[in-house]
């Protein structure tokens, strides 16, 4: 027995599936999870010693690879003051400073503790400004695990949503609309359907927790004209594609400004973190301003907000954007090409360091298109990468990240290997 397996069959007992999160459990692609006992650069290093080159980067956050020393030295910098202090810290008013510098539509923002928390809370405060109930989302679209957003489309399309888990209220389901991505006309249907009743639309203007979907030309500007003119917050949650794809995200990218904006990973340098802020004048309805409670006890905790900055200071001074674009290409290459060699239909999304693979001939588009993909053959792939010491997103429908560690041996050794992995297919 494996040290991973020891420590899964001790975890099985005390902890749900094992796991702190779902998609860690492999139960999409089979098999039992390897648990990691150090990570350092584009490498994880599991319990049994085994080094793997790693395209999860922790969902994200580990944009400079995992364990940099100029993250360390910050967080041991700020460890030597304490972890924890429960009232207002410098290293937030940098955070805040920071991230409006980064992205200039982010006239305020609030600190909270993850991704979840953060479209949740811009979720409540778009209800408070607007004060409307409904809310648009899109099928696929993952913005965490709070009642509002785990929802799945309604047979009333345009009208409401139902539960996408156990647990949470007709009632709640009610007030969220899902609409397929891509669709303008939907979003026109479920606005005319809703007059005055849509508080805001939350998107991931880049669809990563589906595997990778890019908006169609001009669908990511519809959102916007159509909250526009029907008084609806704009909701982007960047948590993913925050600082990942430019210093401002897909806003700077799209040339489009949200009213709104929900952030994580990247922000807390591998430490728990989300944020979500926005105009002033709608920033300033949050409490202790305004009427729409939202509180942490550890938001803007100095440990997390000083790794935070490091990762973005450092995203300042090497501007990796270019270099990871390339990476991204090079994966996405050798990816296209082995599949075509093998006359394997497969399509192959990429936006700088993320991308994913889709065994299908369909273009990818929109939630529906995403599932024609085969996830049996994706479980094959993923198992032939991890056996050759590459390890992928243990689902067909998440998005694998690089980071700027993987530049050169990582990633030259990791296409063989998917190369090698799809020939073998
Ligand atoms: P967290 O609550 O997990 O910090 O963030 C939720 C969230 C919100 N919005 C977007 C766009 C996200 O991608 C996420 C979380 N991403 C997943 C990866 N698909 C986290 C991995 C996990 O759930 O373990």
């Amino acid at each position: 027995m494996s040290a991973s397996d020891e420590l899964f069959a001790r975890a099985l007992k005390r902890i749900p599936g094992g796991v702190n999160s779902p998609v860690r459990a492999f139960r999409s692609v089979g098999g039992t999870p390897f648990f990691t006992k150090a990570a350092r650069g584009a490498t994880l290093i599991t319990a049994e010693g085994r080094e793997l080159i790693d395209f999860v980067c922790t969902w994200g956050p580990a944009i400079h690879g995992h364990n940099h020393p100029r993250i360390k030295e910050a967080i041991a910098a700020a460890l030597e003051e304490g972890t924890s202090f429960g009232t207002p810290n410098p290293y937030e008013v940098r955070m805040a400073e920071l991230i409006h510098d980064f992205v200039p539509s982010i006239g305020k923002v609030r600190m909270c503790n993850s991704g979840t928390e953060a479209t949740m809370s811009a979720i409540r405060l778009a209800r408070g400004f607007t004060k409307r109930d409904k809310i648009i989302k899109f099928s696929g679209c993952y913005h965490g695990h709070s009642d509002s957003v785990l929802i799945k489309a309604g047979s009333g399309a345009m009208t409401h949503g139902h539960p996408d888990s156990a647990g949470i209220p007709e009632a709640f389901a009610r007030e969220t609309v899902v609409l397929p991505f891509n669709d303008a006309a939907a979003v026109d249907a479920a606005f005319a359907a809703n007059p005055g009743g849509i508080a805001a639309v939350i998107v991931e203007p880049y669809p990563a927790n589906v595997g990778l979907i890019l908006p169609a030309p001009g669908f990511l500007a519809h959102l916007r004209r159509s909250c526009s003119s029907n008084g609806a917050l704009l909701i982007f949650d960047e948590v993913m594609t925050g600082f990942r794809l430019a210093k401002g995200g897909v806003q700077e990218i799209e040339k489009i400004a949200p009213d709104l904006t929900a952030l994580g990973k990247i922000i807390g340098g591998g430490l728990p973190v989300g944020a979500f802020g926005g105009r002033g004048e709608i920033m300033d309805q949050i409490a202790p301003l305004g009427p729409v409670y939202q509180a942490g006890t550890l938001s803007g905790n100095p440990l997390a907000m000083a790794a935070g900055i490091a990762a973005l200071e450092l995203l300042d001074e090497t501007l990796p954007y270019e270099r990871l674009d390339a990476l991204g290409r090079q994966v996405r290459g050798a990816l296209s090409g082995a599949c075509r060699a093998k006359g394997l239909d497969a399509q192959v999304p990429q936006v700088g360091s993320m991308f994913c693979i889709f065994f299908t001939s369909a273009p990818v588009r929109d939630y529906a298109s995403a599932l024609t993909g085969d996830a049996k053959l994706f479980a094959r792939f993923f198992h032939g990468c991890l056996d050759e010491g590459v390890y992928l997103p243990p689902s067909a429908y998440e998005t694998a990240f690089i980071s700027t560690a993987h530049e050169g041996a990582a990633i030259d050794r990791a296409c063989e290997v998917m190369e090698s992995a799809i020939r073998r297919l």
